[in-house]
């Protein structure tokens, strides 16, 4: 068998935009979060832009919380990036759907409805958190459907936010224990949502997150690409994260946290 190379970037093709999402920063993770600043340093300033496709955070309570030593940290280095030229593009996810303009003005980042529709190179591409796919999870939908409601989200953010910490403290555990007990299809993408999304969005591209299970798909409509979560802070060092990166001449590839780059993610 001939030995499987690494793709090459053409040397007149230029960084377009670069995609990751589900880099779950919290404090209690110092070596991811030390491992994304490095991204926004070394990668994503090399880019026109980057899209953030949603849990960039572990959790948000609400914007009063920007003013944490760990919070002002993150938000200067993408203020930074911001001003260094690379326009920054956010999806929300489940995890920090809670955050608002006060983040946006901060960081300089445009918030983008999910999913969203996007052309980079020639290609039209659809882009989302990908929790809005994963339509078998009916609790888990029907959770959605109430938070993402304006009414909902302002009662929520009416109350202390020590409080708000506590409610979404607890919604985790319970998350983690239901999440034992799904079963695995369950938490993937509906494969009539997602060949709905190409359909209603006339797209060849998917790009999303949230499950946390790296591929690039190939279907009669398109391909889907399916991006990591970020954990730098394992015990047993198995890393992971990376992100997705297309250049100038529609050329799309995988770049892990070591630097190499692949074709696909598996
Ligand atoms: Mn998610």
């Amino acid at each position: 068998m001939p030995l499987q190379q690494s793709p090459r970037v053409k040397a007149q093709s230029k960084l377009v935009a670069l995609f990751a999402s589900d880099i779950h920063l919290h404090p209690s993770l110092p070596k991811t979060t030390d491992a994304f600043f490095r991204f926004l340093d070394e990668n994503a300033r090399k880019a026109d832009q980057l899209y953030l496709l949603g849990d960039l955070f572990e959790y948000w309570a609400g914007d009063e919380d920007i003013t944490t030593n760990y919070h002002t940290k993150i938000i200067q280095a993408l203020r930074a990036l911001s001003d260094s030229g690379t326009q920054i593009f956010w999806i929300a996810g489940n995890r920090d759907f809670l955050i608002g303009e006060i983040f946006a003005n901060e960081t300089g980042a445009q918030f983008l409805p999910d999913p969203s529709v996007i052309t980079i190179a020639n290609n039209r591409i659809a882009i989302a958190h990908g929790d809005e796919q994963c339509t078998d999870d009916l609790p888990y939908m029907a959770f959605r459907n109430m938070v993402r409601q304006e009414k909902w989200q302002q009662d929520f953010l009416r109350l202390p936010l020590a409080q708000r910490k506590k409610i979404i403290e607890g919604l985790r555990i319970n998350s983690q224990i239901e999440q034992k007990e799904k079963t695995s299809e369950i938490m993937d993408v509906n494969p009539k949502a997602i060949q709905e999304l190409f359909t209603n969005s006339k797209v060849e591209i998917i790009i999303h997150g949230h499950t946390h299970r790296p591929a690039k798909h190939q279907y009669k409509e398109g391909l889907r690409y399916v991006l990591p979560d970020w954990d730098c802070d394992l015990e047993n060092s198995k890393s992971r994260g990376g992100w997705l990166e297309i250049y100038s001449d529609g050329q799309i590839l995988f770049r892990h946290l070591n630097g190499s780059s692949s074709d696909s993610f598996t």
